[in-house]
């Protein structure tokens, strides 16, 4: 990396993207585009003054196109997530995830830039036979969300092949963390889980709860994306972003629980629909080739968001 490096995060006032702003702060310089549907700039609050923020629209190509050129390395976390959302409302999350995506991809391509990191999805491998899933399994992805975050990751790959742009893809395994909106009801199920428990409430497990995810903390996801920005010899590919690591939404529940000292069981709802069953990444081919290291265990994950959540309610106070 060269010293004054440029960084562009795409969707940096989100919850992700917010936390990579602050890791990339201490490497160079950052600006961060963002049309603030999901992200909030209240999740940049104290690092405002020291970023260049960009309200934009990803699906506005001429827009992007002066912010992104001559950037060293563009961050692309910008999306309309969740599975659900995907199924009910469709056409934004395929214009933002796809259209979005290729906009992003041609103006990095078009501007000079030396490297992107795409956010991609663990959903793009579905249900699958094995576990834990590796790189080299066949997707099948079972929601519209899963079909536009893997086209995505084609893409990354053909920009690299057909215009020589260094794109690295990183499959995403359920991010969790300070910052994680719990309001929406497609938010992710930990930042719900958040705040029933604060709210002595029970919270809506869909089907019986022994479904699993391979939970990962925000700051270890951050890091990875830096490493994925530097090392050599992964234009093209794509890496599991995940702790390798595989936990039911029961389990989860009953050690929030225990760490509160509360006796609330969940109620139980149907199986989402597009829903995976088991997810949990196989970490070899990230920590070989990106010098991945997840620190962060899930029982000290849990509690540095949990306090987290609990000071905002005291602020809110
Ligand atoms: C998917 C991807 C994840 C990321 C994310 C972005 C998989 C395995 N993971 O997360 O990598 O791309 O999409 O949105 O595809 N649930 C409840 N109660 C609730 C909310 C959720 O039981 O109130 C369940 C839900 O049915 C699912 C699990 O919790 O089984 C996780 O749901 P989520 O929405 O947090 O994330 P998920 O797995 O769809």
């Amino acid at each position: 990396m060269t010293t004054g490096a440029r960084f562009v995060v795409t969707g940096g006032a989100g919850f992700i993207g917010s936390t990579l702003v602050r890791t990339l702060l201490k490497r160079g310089s950052v600006v961060v585009i963002d049309n603030l549907l999901t992200g909030k700039e209240a999740n940049l609050q104290e690092v405002r003054g020291q970023i260049e923020f960009h309200n934009v629209d990803i699906r506005h190509a001429a827009a992007l196109e002066p912010v992104i050129r001559g950037a060293d390395t563009v961050f692309h976390l910008a999306a309309i997530p969740s599975v659900p959302r995907s199924i009910e409302d469709p056409v934004p999350s395929h214009e933002v995830n796809i259209d979005g995506t290729f906009n992003v991809l041609r103006a990095a391509a078009q501007g000079g830039v030396r490297r992107v990191v795409y956010a991609a999805s663990s959903s793009g491998y579905g249900d699958t036979e094995v576990l834990p899933k590796t790189e080299t399994m066949a997707p099948l992805p079972k929601s519209p969300y899963a079909v536009q975050k893997l086209l995505g990751e084609y893409y990354a790959s053909v920009f690299h092949s057909c215009y020589g742009l260094e794109a690295v893809s990183l499959r995403f395994f359920n991010v969790y963390g300070p910052r994680q909106d719990p309001t929406s009801p497609y938010s992710g199920v930990l930042s719900l889980f958040m705040k029933h428990l604060l709210e002595r409430a029970s919270p809506t497990i869909f089907g019986d709860g022994e479904q699993s995810r391979d939970f990962t903390y925000v700051e270890d996801v951050a890091e990875l994306c830096w490493k994925a920005s530097q090392a050599s010899g992964v234009a093209g590919k794509m890496y599991n972003a995940g702790n390798g690591n595989q936990y039911t939404l029961n389990r989860i529940w009953k050690l929030l629980q225990e760490m509160e000292g509360v006796d609330l069981p969940a109620r139980h709802g149907p199986v989402r629909g597009g829903d995976v069953r088991h997810s949990q990444a196989d970490t070899a081919a990230a920590i070989r080739d990106l010098g991945h290291s997840p620190r962060v265990t899930i029982e000290e994950g849990l509690r540095r968001t949990l306090e987290w959540y609990r000071q905002m309610e005291k602020k809110a106070e």
